[in-house]
Formats: C-alpha cells, sequence, structure tokens
C-alpha cells in the first residue's frame, strides 16, 4: 500500500495561498516545475520497491513491505529548510536539497529493511549517493531508521532525467517512536525536559528490544525464508 502525503500544485493554489508575490513570484513558478519532476522520480522509485516486494513476497512468501508513505516537500517547508542552510532563494539551490522528494518504507522486520536496502541499490539503474544508518547508530535522542539517498533514473516527456530521492526504511515500531515524537515535538511545539528526554530514549531502546524478539519469533528455529 502507497500513501501520497502530498499532492498536484497548480498555480492558481499558490496564488490563492499568498505565494505568488513580488520577489517569490519566479521562485514559486520555477517550484510548480520542480515539484512535478521530483514527483515523477518519487513514483518511479515508489514503483521499483513495490515490485520488489511483489518479488520477494513470490519468492520467499513474506512481504517485507508494511506500506508506503510518499510525499514532495512542500513549499513551506523547502523555504524553511533554504533560510535555514543560508541558500538564496533560487531555483538552482533548491537542487542541493537532497530530500526534496521522500519515501518513507515502513517494513515488517529489521533483516527486510537490509534486504530491501541491498536489492534497491543493486537494482538496475538506481545509485546510493549517501547513506544514514539510524539504526545501527541511533541519534542521541533515541531515533531509529535507516535513510539512504538514492539517485533515480526516470523518463518525462522531454526526455530522460536523473534525481535524488530520500528514502527512510524503518520498521513499524520504529516508526511508531518517530510519529509519536514528532507529534509531541511539533504539534505542541513542547521543549522535552531531561527526564522526558530520557523517557523517549528508554522508549526506543525498550521498542529495539521487541524489533529483535520479533525478528527471533519470525525466523524461529528452523523457520527461515524458505520459497514456496
Ligand atoms: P520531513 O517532513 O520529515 O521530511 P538535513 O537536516 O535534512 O539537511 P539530514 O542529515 O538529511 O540533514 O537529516 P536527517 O536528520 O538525516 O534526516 C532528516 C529527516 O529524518 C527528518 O525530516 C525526519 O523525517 C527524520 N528525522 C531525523 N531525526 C529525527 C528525529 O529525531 N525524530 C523524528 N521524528 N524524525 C527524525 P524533516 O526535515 O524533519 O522533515
Amino acid at each position: 500500500m502507497i500513501l501520497e502525503k502530498s499532492k498536484i500544485i497548480r498555480l492558481q493554489d499558490l496564488s490563492q495561498a499568498g505565494y505568488v508575490e513580488d520577489d517569490k513570484a519566479d521562485f514559486v513558478k520555477d517550484f510548480i516545475r520542480i515539484n512535478h519532476i521530483y514527483r515523477s522520480a518519487m513514483q518511479e522509485a515508489s514503483t521499483r520497491l513495490d515490485i520488489l516486494d511483489s518479488e520477494f513476497a513470490t519468492i520467499y512468501n513474506h512481504s517485507p513491505i508494511h506500506h508506503m508513505e510518499c510525499r514532495v516537500k512542500t513549499l513551506d517547508s523547502i523555504l524553511e529548510k533554504m533560510k535555514r542552510k543560508n541558500l538564496e532563494l533560487r531555483i538552482d539551490n533548491v537542487y542541493k536539497l537532497q530530500d526534496i522528494a521522500g519515501i518513507r518504507v515502513i517494513c515488517n522486520y529489521v533483516e527486510d529493511i537490509y534486504y530491501l536496502r541491498k536489492l534497491l541499490i543493486s537494482s538496475n539503474g538506481f545509485e546510493l549517493i549517501r547513506e544514514s544508518d539510524y539504526i545501527k547508530r541511533p541519534k542521541p535522542n533515541g531515533y531509529r531508521s535507516l535513510h539512504l539517498i538514492v539517485s533515480v533514473p526516470f523518463v518525462i516527456s522531454e526526455g530522460r532525467m536523473e534525481l535524488p530521492v530520500e528514502i527512510q526504511l524503518r520498521t513499524i515500531a520504529m516508526d511508531m517512536w518517530a510519529s509519536l515524537e514528532h507529534e509531541l515535538r511539533y504539534k505542541s511545539g513542547r521543549v522535552f525536559t531531561e527526564a522526558e528526554a530520557a523517557e523517549l530514549l528508554q522508549c526506543s531502546k525498550d521498542l529495539a528490544a521487541v524489533d529483535e524478539k520479533m525478528q527471533a519469533l519470525f525466523q524461529g528455529p528452523g523457520v527461515g525464508r524458505t520459497s514456496s
């Protein structure tokens, strides 16, 4: 199942939202084009992941992907990130951000994440640009996921293009922690006390232990990924 969080952007939507004004006008028009091409790269990558998932399920009788969520970064979020990175408001600077198109792949088990990684980067045309393994080395706050930036080739009416897509792979347990931590931090604009931060870190460790136990249960004594 692929859930797409962002929708197709039209100039009239951005005009209504008050974006198409003075200094931002040219940038906003170019952004619509950019949104389309990144969406194409994202769809290409999510389709490839979906195919790999089905193939895996056919051979091993186990589907590694629980579900996927896709999004192209919103204009607000791009503007905020460019400001944070001190990038001038020019469209060529948008290409310096490598997470304009993003896919979150929620897997059943930790091992599924590394199987998918291997399948994805050995599949034709997809090149790994950058990797951050926050599963082997979780962030100090407890955040765990495998982040890949992959260069994705695709074809549109003007011809062949290649753009980076950020792929975040995580288990259901890792996703639970990240979603709730994000909800607590952003929605309520909360700054965690030391005790709360320690509690969140402990939750992450507990969930990592659950992931390990579920993986062991899945494999069971003598129950592996046998071909059906
Ligand atoms: P969104 O809307 O989720 O995309 P960057 O800051 O992006 O230049 P880098 O190294 O790419 O640097 O960032 P990082 O930290 O590897 O990964 C950024 C994304 O990972 C975030 O995207 C989150 O989706 C996720 N992430 C990273 N750390 C945490 C965390 O502590 N908690 C949660 N809940 N998610 C995290 P954005 O940019 O927040 O936006």
